[in-house]
């Protein structure tokens, strides 16, 4: 485990607490559970906010690429070997640092983007220069140059190797993107239709040729009633039971290698409840059974 409480990739105060709620809602014991040796990495260092300027178009972008730069090398130090990282957000910014530093490990790293947003504006097109909204894009190498070098020469993932689920407020140039690189997104729509058994069955189908699956989850991709802890809440979200429903068949799948859970902010939560959600999915995603 590796909390990162950066909170310069959005506007809310609050979110650099994620890491501590998540860990006060019992994420150790309930991996020890289950059986896991776990390895508490603590928090990484992230610089304070009052002593960052914000730029216009891309705020906070030497502190958010700072951070990242470091995380991408301690996520490379703790993806050898058969350790399961696991990222405590933090805003979604920090998915740059941890999927550039995992990727190395992987021929062709799946990611799964469980979130209400897309993440993939740039500088040009984001409408609010909030850097987390633009992660799932610099991963894919698009965007400022200090942000996409942060991978190295390649990006970090493939359009081929993204499935988008839980989608509900995509920005026109999001949209347009998804399109050109014809990235698989399983919208609310799909969700309502197919049922999420059929979306995970088809995520697990379409990804099958990954040799790890990165699960990224910002807790606005459920419903503001069950996760009302987020910075950017979206109504009609995936609920509790279809997010764990899609974490135990993530797990059976036995394909998820590293996994994050971001955008927690306990100041605007109702009694821990959305850091509480997190534990009771990073459980569902690790083994956890009701029988
Ligand atoms: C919006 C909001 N698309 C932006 N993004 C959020 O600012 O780029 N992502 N909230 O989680
Ligand atoms: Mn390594
Ligand atoms: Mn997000
Ligand atoms: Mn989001």
């Amino acid at each position: 485990m590796l909390g990162v409480p950066l909170d310069l990739g959005q506007n809310r105060r609050g979110v650099d607490m994620g890491p501590s709620a998540i860990r006060y809602a019992g994420v150790r014991e309930r991996l020890e559970t289950l059986g896991y040796n776990v390895h508490d990495h603590g928090d990484l260092r992230v610089p304070a906010r009052y002593e960052q300027e914000s730029e216009e178009r891309l705020k906070h972008l030497s502190a958010v690429v700072e951070t990242n730069r470091t995380l991408a090398k301690k996520m490379d130090e703790i993806s050898s070997g058969d350790a399961i990282p696991l990222v405590f957000g933090g805003d979604h910014s920090i998915a740059i640092g941890s999927l550039a530093g995992i990727a190395r490990h992987y021929q062709n790293l799946g990611v799964i983007w469980y979130d209400a947003h897309g993440d993939l504006n740039t500088a040009e097109t984001s409408p609010s220069g909030n850097i987390h909204g633009m992660p799932l894009a610099v991963s894919l190498g698009l965007g400022h140059e200090s942000l996409t070098g942060i991978a190295g020469e390649a990006p970090a993932v493939n359009p081929e190797n993204i499935v988008i689920i839980g989608a509900r407020a995509l920005d026109d140039a999001e949209k347009s993107l998804i399109q050109k690189h014809n990235i698989k997104v399983f919208t609310m729509h799909e969700v309502d239709r197919l049922g999420m058994s059929e979306v995970i069955n088809q995520t697990s189908n379409y990804l099958s040729h990954c040799d790890g699956v990165h699960v990224s989850l910002d807790l606005d991709g459920l419903d503001p009633i069950d996760a009302p802890g987020v910075g950017t809440p979206v109504v009609g979200g995936l609920s509790y039971r279809e997010s764990h429903l899609a974490m135990e068949m993530l797990e059976e799948t036995g394909k998820v290698t590293s996994c994050e859970f971001v955008e927690v902010n306990p100041i605007l939560d109702e009694k821990n409840k959305t850091a509480e959600a997190a534990v009771a999915l990073i459980g569902s995603l690790l083994g956890e059974k009701i029988r």
